[in-house]
């Protein structure tokens, strides 16, 4: 019976190691599959943020004159750096010069810090007109702009239907040598895609007297991103998910090992 005993003891005690080594197992391969998962959404979210910016950057010294020939200028005109990203349902542009953005101007001169967009990526429609000079052969649909007049800083967002303009006042922020603008991502409809033009304009009654723009040759793209919150907080929160998890895999195997061992 002593025997009969022990031994259905011996049996319990190793359907328990059992049972605790399954358990393990399933625990394990359960932490290991939510670690793939996070490796996965941190991948993800790494990816949709580079997606979601793009940083273009320009030489200083390289203002042209209407004629499309070297001139020198305010340095408040002249591009050291753009980027266009996208933060829930807005694209935001800011462009970043070689000094800083005046708040006012003489009442005869008007500059534009803008974003040409072509919204259907075809070049053959430019409403906006054909301006090699400014777009580089742009089929520009759209165009956002800090602008400085008479009446000081403003953000204004333009399209054109049927011939005809149509601006609307939007976001705007100049903060020392970077002008930004961000307009509802509407304006380029459906587009998953747009090209564009980074371009600042300077007008001395009412004619133009210097322009550069970014890219100096062709045009730039980048991909439409609706709805995506820029939040710097979400890598940072990823790369501690995903550390947590390894660690927590890492322990429960050392573990597993002395149990086995
Ligand atoms: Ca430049
Ligand atoms: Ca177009």
């Amino acid at each position: 019976m002593g025997q009969a005993f022990s031994g259905s003891r011996g049996e319990l005690r190793g359907i328990e190691r059992f049972l605790s080594s399954l358990g393990l197992c399933m625990a394990m391969k359960l932490l290991r599959s939510i670690s793939g998962l996070v490796s996965v959404l941190l991948c993800v979210v790494l990816l949709s943020i580079v997606l979601c910016s793009e940083k273009l950057s320009d030489p200083v010294g390289d203002l042209l004159d209407p004629q499309g020939n070297p001139t020198a200028g305010e340095s408040y005109l002249d591009i050291v750096e753009a980027e266009v990203s996208f933060e829930g349902s807005s694209c935001v542009v800011r462009i970043n010069v070689s000094g800083p953005i005046p708040a006012s101007v003489p009442e005869s001169v008007f500059i534009e810090w803008g974003l040409l967009i072509d919204a259907d990526r075809n070049r053959t429609t430019r409403p906006w007109g054909d301006w090699f000079l400014i777009d580089n052969g742009l089929g520009a649909d759209v165009l956002a702009r800090v602008k400085l007049g008479k009446y000081g800083l403003e953000g204004e967002v333009i399209t054109w239907s049927a011939g005809r303009a149509y601006g609307l006042p939007t976001d705007f922020k100049v903060d020392g040598t970077v002008a930004e603008v961000r307009f509802d991502t509407s304006k380029v409809g459906n587009s998953s895609a747009f090209d564009y033009v980074i371009e600042i304009r300077k007008y001395v009654d009412n004619y133009l007297a210097m322009v550069d723009k970014c890219p100096n040759q062709g045009s730039a793209w980048i991909a439409v991103v609706r709805g995506v919150d820029k939040n710097p907080l979400w890598p940072m929160i990823g790369v501690g998910l995903a550390v947590l998890i390894v660690a927590v895999v890492l322990v429960l195997g050392i573990l597993t090992k002395r149990r086995a061992s």
